[in-house]
């Protein structure tokens, strides 16, 4: 995407990890998903199942289900037990990119396959809204589009690839999001395809 300095504190950090930290990274979320694994999670009120898998490593996790809606809590919600820890790699990488004096509390890891995708939203459950979103794309690459503070405020389009890594900050904390689609076939880090996204974030102030 060109243009991307128009919104403020928005960062595109394309390649900031290299094939050899990507494969590192992979096993350890591999390791994350053997302890946490990945379930359907689905929409609040509706029940509708989405279309990526998720989990979390840190100490608190992102969930949302029928009943209880979205929500950061310190369980994996079928196993019932505490999320794993984030990888070293991760907190390191946080420390660099974000800016933010304290760590991450949770990282959600959303794995897509070749038709999964992700509407247009907010991060906007956590209540410290001064750190940043950290975020990290694995895999075959996405198209995703990020606006304003406002649902119907123009957006652009930014085609991720595996290493890349966005920031959301500043005035970009609160801007909508998602991820358009996913194009197969055009990485050979996950053996299978398919994309893996990590957003770590801080919750309490
Ligand atoms: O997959 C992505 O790049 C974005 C994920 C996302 O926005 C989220 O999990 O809240
Ligand atoms: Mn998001």
């Amino acid at each position: 995407m060109t243009g991307h300095e128009l919104i403020p504190g928005f960062r595109y950090l394309p390649g900031h990890f290299d094939r050899a930290a990507q494969e590192a990274l992979v096993g350890e979320i591999r390791a994350v998903a053997a302890a946490a694994p990945l379930y359907v999670p689905v929409m609040p009120r509706s029940g509708q199942p989405m279309s990526v898998r998720m989990t979390n490593c840190g100490a608190l996790g992102w969930v949302t289900d029928r009943d209880g809606g979205y929500r950061y809590q310190d369980r994996h919600p079928v196993t019932g037990r505490p999320w794993p820890p984030i990888p070293a790699s991760l907190m390191r990488l946080w420390a660099e990119v974000s800016g933010y004096p304290k760590p991450p509390q949770a990282c959600l890891v959303n794995f897509y396959d070749a038709t999964a995708k992700m509407g247009l939203h907010q991060d906007r459950d956590e209540s410290d809204l001064e750190a940043p979103v950290v975020s990290v794309s694995l895999g075959d690459q996405c198209l995703f589009r990020i606006g304003g503070t406002a649902r119907k405020a123009p957006t652009r389009s930014l085609r991720l690839s595996s290493g890349d890594v966005v920031v959301l900050g500043g005035e970009s904390r609160l801007s909508f999001h998602g991820v358009d689609r996913i194009y197969p076939g055009t990485s050979t880090l996950l053996r299978d395809g398919g994309r893996i996204n990590l957003t770590l974030r801080r919750v309490d102030p």
